[in-house]
């Protein structure tokens, strides 16, 4: 790097421009693409910048990708924040559990957010609640109106690239907003300038928070695919499972057929609960039945 550059990560594309926000001091840099820059470059890609003036820059090298996740189109994404809401929508465990199987598939960090506490909880909600946090996932109580648990979402966020996840009306536009309240004036003088805040528009894009790390909304979903695995990659992105594993015979056992299963007898003795073990259960099936595509 020289005197005039700088390095950054690509918070926003819109338009053929680049909004680039300085890795120093936070402000963003409205950036074009070096004529000869010929790859395509990515929201959150790291890049290095040549500066113009007056907070625009050329844009001059990618740097390498730590990964790519494709809904959202992102870069170098590190965490997911998985928001749930107490009701309205009640939470499905399902999808809560097939997002936190993809997250540690794709090795990245889950958060597990469960939104509108200022509200009464649904059955399902109260069954997530009772799991979860004393399973050792990462678990956060919030509610977007009330402000509760949104220090707590903003500490597990500080140093990540995060994703929102999770079923449309649980919250996670409300509390991207919630979040990134108290925006230092600068970067709200820039970002009002290039148009933040519409939600009409489509693309991705990382709001920076002050207290460090940045957030991506994406829109709600409620039904995930497995990814192309085979039977056996299962069961290791299920953390919770790995203290029964000692009971069970077999070391690659899929706690599934087997006759002597640890596993199966926490589950039995309600320290999985069955919710639990039959989504898992319903995961490996749907891989096992795709196996025979592959072959
Ligand atoms: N009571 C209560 N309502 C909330 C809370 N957070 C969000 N809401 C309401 O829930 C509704 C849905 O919120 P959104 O933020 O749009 O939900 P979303 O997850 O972004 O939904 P999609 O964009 O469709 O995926 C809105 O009416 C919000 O006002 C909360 O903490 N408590
Ligand atoms: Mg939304
Ligand atoms: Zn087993």
């Amino acid at each position: 790097m020289t005197a005039n550059q700088l390095s950054g990560i690509i918070i926003k594309k819109i338009a053929g421009f680049y909004y680039v926000q300085n890795d120093e001091d936070g402000s963003i840099y409205e950036c074009k693409l070096r004529g000869k820059l010929k790859q395509q470059v990515l929201t959150g890609d790291k890049v290095i910048i040549t500066i113009l003036d007056n907070y625009r820059g050329i844009m001059e090298q990618v740097l390498p990708r730590e990964n790519e996740l494709y809904r959202p189109k992102i870069a170098n994404v590190t965490a997911v924040i998985i928001v749930f809401a107490h009701d309205r929508p009640a939470p499905s465990s399902m999808l809560l559990d097939r997002l936190l199987f993809l997250s540690y598939y794709q090795r990245l960090l889950p958060i597990i957010v469960l939104n509108k506490c200022d509200i009464p909880e649904s059955e399902k909600a109260k069954q997530i609640k009772d799991y979860y946090p004393t399973a050792g996932f990462n678990f956060i109580l919030s509610s977007a109106k009330t402000g509760c648990g949104i220090q707590e979402i903003r500490d597990a966020v500080q140093g990540q690239v995060a994703v929102m996840a999770g079923p449309s009306g649980s919250g996670k536009s409300t509390l991207l907003n919630a979040l990134s309240e108290g925006l230092d004036i600068r970067t709200q003088e820039v970002s009002a300038k290039i148009g933040r805040g519409k939600h009409t528009t489509r693309h991705v894009e990382l709001f920076p928070l002050t207290t460090g790390g940045f957030i991506a909304d994406t829109p709600g979903f409620s039904v995930i695919d497995m990814p192309p695995i085979t039977r056996r990659e299962v069961t290791p992105h299920f953390p919770d499972f790995d203290q029964y594993t000692d009971l069970c015979e077999f070391r690659d056992c899929l706690h599934y057929k087997e006759r002597t299963c640890g596993v199966k007898q926490a589950r039995e003795d309600g320290r999985i609960p069955e919710f639990r073990y039959n989504n898992y259960i319903t995961m490996l099936e749907e891989v096992i039945s795709s196996e025979r595509c592959y072959k």
